[in-house]
């Protein structure tokens, strides 16, 4: 396993052990039903210190990545801290000054009404998410984009690609297909590959590392 780390990814990843964001034990039942030995809880980006750090560094991959766009989507919920933080360190780290806009799950019929809160969803989206294992999730986010007027999808941004085979019948990855089906590039900060590399690093995580390797061979996809 020699997938390489950038030094935002090694702090990343250390705030994610560190926090318990990233979770060993289980097993934990996922979305698709697949039984994982680990499971990544963005709900737990809960402090100053942990926010500030995953929002730099998806703000560095982005940038990283090159992609071009205007607005960022965080869809609700635990999209919403992320567009803001994100927005923030864009501006803080890197100078550049973009929008952020996100949904909310129960459309409001009074005030201001509608679904979508922030900047106007219009021009180059860029879409901010948690994990991406077998697809699910994003097609919701992907909706929001579709529905609005003058709104072009130009990529999708995640905390964690698990590296997973997106069904049984098909063995290549999520993120793969999802792009090819999207026609745009879906970032992650990290995959599971680095995870391992970054855990076997450091040592003392024999159980883990056996586990999630396990796990990949059996849920791993092509690329
Ligand atoms: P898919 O919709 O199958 O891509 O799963 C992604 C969603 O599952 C995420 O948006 C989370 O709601 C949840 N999830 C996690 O939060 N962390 C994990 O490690 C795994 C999952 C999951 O259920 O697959």
């Amino acid at each position: 396993n020699s997938a390489k780390l950038e030094a935002y990814q090694e702090s990343y990843l250390y705030v994610l052990l560190s926090s318990s964001i990233l979770k060993f034990g289980g097993p934990f039942t996922l979305k698709s039903g697949r039984q994982s030995p680990y499971f990544f809880n963005a709900g737990l980006f809960c402090t100053g210190e942990s926010i500030s750090t995953v929002a730099s560094c998806y703000a560095q991959r982005i940038i990283q990545s090159g992609v071009q766009f205007d607005v960022l989507f965080g869809p609700a919920y635990k999209g919403i801290p992320l567009a803001a933080t994100v927005a923030m360190a864009l501006k803080l780290h890197h100078g550049i000054d973009v929008g952020f806009s996100y949904n909310r799950k129960e459309a409001k019929t009074h005030g201001e009404g509608g679904t979508l809160v922030g900047a106007p969803l219009k021009g180059r989206v860029l879409i901010l998410d948690d994990v991406m294992t077998a697809g699910t999730a994003i097609n919701e986010a992907v909706s929001f984009i579709e529905a609005a007027q003058d709104a072009t999808l130009v990529g999708v941004c995640i905390a964690l690609d698990r590296q997973e085979r997106i069904n049984d019948q098909d063995e290549r990855s999520t993120v793969e297909v999802v792009s090819q089906r999207l026609n745009v590039p879906v970032l992650s900060v990290v995959g599971l590959d680095q995870i391992i590399t970054f855990m076997e690093s450091r040592g003392g995580y024999a159980t883990e590392i056996t586990g999630m390797k396990e796990y990949r061979k059996r849920y791993g996809g092509s690329s």
